[in-house]
């Protein structure tokens, strides 16, 4: 990797998928999700702004370099994509969406599912967080990472993210920023839909606080990453994957 991400060791990020779409001139990464039960995939709404029917799309799981995916790797056709009823395109409100699967994921050392925080959690007090992606900054880099990149992060208060001297009220107050005031790391283009993953000290367990959306530019001061918060849209989630009831008789 370059000076500010590290090479993910394959098996360390079991709920990220590389979703990607075929053109005419290849297949593309376009955009991270994560796995959160056996057949939905949490991402951004962003990631479908290319349209094209939904065959030509597909999701792999348990890959980390995806220019040799190797056996661990799983590749999955897409059935339905729901994007969020109100998002916005340009603010970037509301940018999350879900990708149904056709088949069911099972679940092995290299695929594994992500768990999204209720109101319950007080995502703002946990302390050790760590983002990933297929493409990391700097912003200068040429062409999309193939090797998945992850870097430490910290939380960064909403109030002080969306300050004068640095996004002066474009965060929404379902946004996270996370990265370091004078910039160096940070998500960049082709990281949309990563996710940002945090724990409290006092565990070993990763919750999927975040996933990435915008951000100006890349890994510049005061200017973070800014991440869709999962915790905001657990109901929106909950709604959306649980099974259908059979119809009443
Ligand atoms: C992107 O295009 C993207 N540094 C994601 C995050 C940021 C910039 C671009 C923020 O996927």
């Amino acid at each position: 990797g370059n000076s500010t991400t590290l090479d993910v060791n394959p098996g360390t990020w079991t709920g990220i998928a590389s979703i990607q779409v075929t053109l005419e001139n290849g297949t593309w990464h376009m955009c991270s999700g994560t796995l959160i039960n056996h057949r939905w995939v949490l991402t951004t709404a962003r990631c479908f702004t290319t349209a094209g029917d939904i065959q030509k799309w597909k999701v792999v799981l348990g890959a980390t370099d995806l220019s040799q995916p190797g056996r661990e790797a799983q590749v999955f056709s897409i059935k339905r994509i729901v994007k969020h009823r109100h998002y916005d395109h340009d603010s970037e409100r509301n940018n999350i969406a879900l990708v149904e699967l056709q088949q069911n994921v099972e679940c092995n050392n290299y695929i594994q599912l992500g768990c999204v925080p209720d109101s319950s959690l007080e995502v703002s007090e946990l302390k050790t967080c760590y983002m990933a992606g297929w493409r990391a900054s700097p912003e200068s880099a040429p062409g999309p990472r193939l090797l998945l990149q992850e870097a430490k992060v910290r939380l960064i208060d909403v109030q002080l993210c969306n300050s004068s001297r640095w996004y002066g009220g474009a965060v929404h107050p379902q946004d996270l920023c996370a990265g370091y005031p004078r910039g160096g790391i940070d998500t960049c283009q082709g990281d949309s839909g990563g996710p940002l993953v945090c724990k409290d000290n006092t565990q070993d367990k990763f919750w999927l606080v975040g996933l990435a959306s915008w951000g100006r530019g890349c890994a510049r001061a005061r200017r973070p990453g800014i991440f869709t918060s999962t915790q905001h849209f657990h109901s929106w989630i909950r709604s959306h994957t649980r099974p259908r009831r059979p119809k009443p008789k």
